[in-house]
């Protein structure tokens, strides 16, 4: 673990740093992915059990027709995806939060909308959950370090949310806070970052039908290293901006101070969008390594695209802004 300068703080680990967990396992479930594939087709992804799940409890989603919201790419094993994961206040190591996140009490959990809104509340978990209908959508996710997943997301876009609260005039950003108890979190409390883990998007960002709040994955409720019971996934964003354990939406006027720029702003920035061509200052962003594909550390690179491939989609958002300036 690198610590920052001034020996507090957590930096995310150069991508060279990062040990994968390369396992027999993972190859054999990449191969029957392919045969799934070969056998039904591309057409096979979104009906039927076109991935493996887990033993929680179910949480099913209708086929998303959001634009851009069902990536082609085959969905990363189950396994994988449960069990590589970033979720600081767990621990900093990939496989903390699949062995920590027990603690975490998922109910009773209430997200409270506060701020610049004509309709400030706080919601119930499962008076949210029926909100909108469930929607199943397969979503890259980039992860700054250089690796990538592929993931069948549940949950309705935050728009849904965001309509309810009938934001005012001077809302322009919106800020989400997350659970931060140190009695079931072990590393709040610790200097890894200033807690609690707090994102932020612009009004519009939010906005965007492709931004999610998603309650489940792999047609179950999402386990508890994900960010249960509650989450934001921002697909053409780094994953750090998918905020997990969601519990306070506030809609600002300024621009939040999220607990990644407050870190190290030199390197993390409130934008944080998926381009190739502007590198972290200590490594480059030009290709990602797909967690789970055959040969693994080994395995030839992918190039990233920008906006993590949803530029149709969110291209125009930042019209005519600086991404080098803005990163
Ligand atoms: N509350 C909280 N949310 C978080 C994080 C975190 O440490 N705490 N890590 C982020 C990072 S760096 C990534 S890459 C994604 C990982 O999501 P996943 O583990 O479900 O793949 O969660 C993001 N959301
Ligand atoms: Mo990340």
């Amino acid at each position: 673990m690198l610590l920052l300068p001034q020996d507090r703080g957590f930096i995310h680990p150069h991508p060279s740093e990062i040990t994968p967990r390369e396992s027999y396992l993972r190859r054999r479930d990449w191969l029957l992915a392919g045969a799934a594939m070969a056998v039904g087709g591309p057409a096979a992804l979104g009906s039927g059990p076109a991935h493996a799940q887990g033993k929680g409890p179910k949480l099913a989603g209708a086929r998303s027709s959001v634009a851009g919201a069902m990536a082609m790419d085959a969905p990363t094993a189950y396994n994988d995806a449960t069990t590589y994961n970033n979720f600081y206040e767990f621990g900093t190591d990939k496989s903390d939060p699949a062995r920590n996140a027990h603690t975490l009490k998922t109910r009773p959990w209430t997200v409270a909308i506060e701020g610049e809104v004509k309709k400030p509340k706080t919601w119930d978990i499962d008076e949210l959950l029926k909100l909108a209908p469930m929607e199943e959508r397969i979503y890259r996710l980039r992860c700054v370090e250089g690796w990538s997943m592929v993931i069948p997301w549940v949950g309705y876009s935050l728009s849904e949310l965001i309509r309810q609260a009938e934001p005012t005039g001077n809302a322009k950003f919106v800020e989400f806070v997350t659970l931060a108890d140190p009695k079931t979190m072990p590393y709040v409390g610790s200097r890894v970052l200033d807690w609690p883990y707090v994102e932020g998007l612009r009004l519009d960002e939010a906005m965007q039908p492709l931004t999610l709040l998603s309650f489940g994955m792999y047609g179950e409720v999402l386990p508890n290293q994900n960010g249960a019971p509650v989450r934001l996934v921002v697909p053409w964003k780094y994953g750090f901006k998918s905020a997990k354990s969601i519990v306070k939406i506030r809609f600002v006027e300024k621009q939040p101070r999220t607990a990644w720029v407050k870190a190290a702003a030199q390197e993390y920035g409130f934008y944080s969008n998926v381009n190739p061509k502007v590198d972290h200052p200590r490594w480059s962003q030009a290709t990602e390594r797909r967690i789970g594909e055959a040969g693994g550390i080994f395995a030839k690179k992918r190039p990233t695209l920008m906006f993590n491939g949803y530029e149709p989609q969110v291209g125009q958002l930042y019209a005519g802004l600086d991404l080098a300036k803005n990163y």
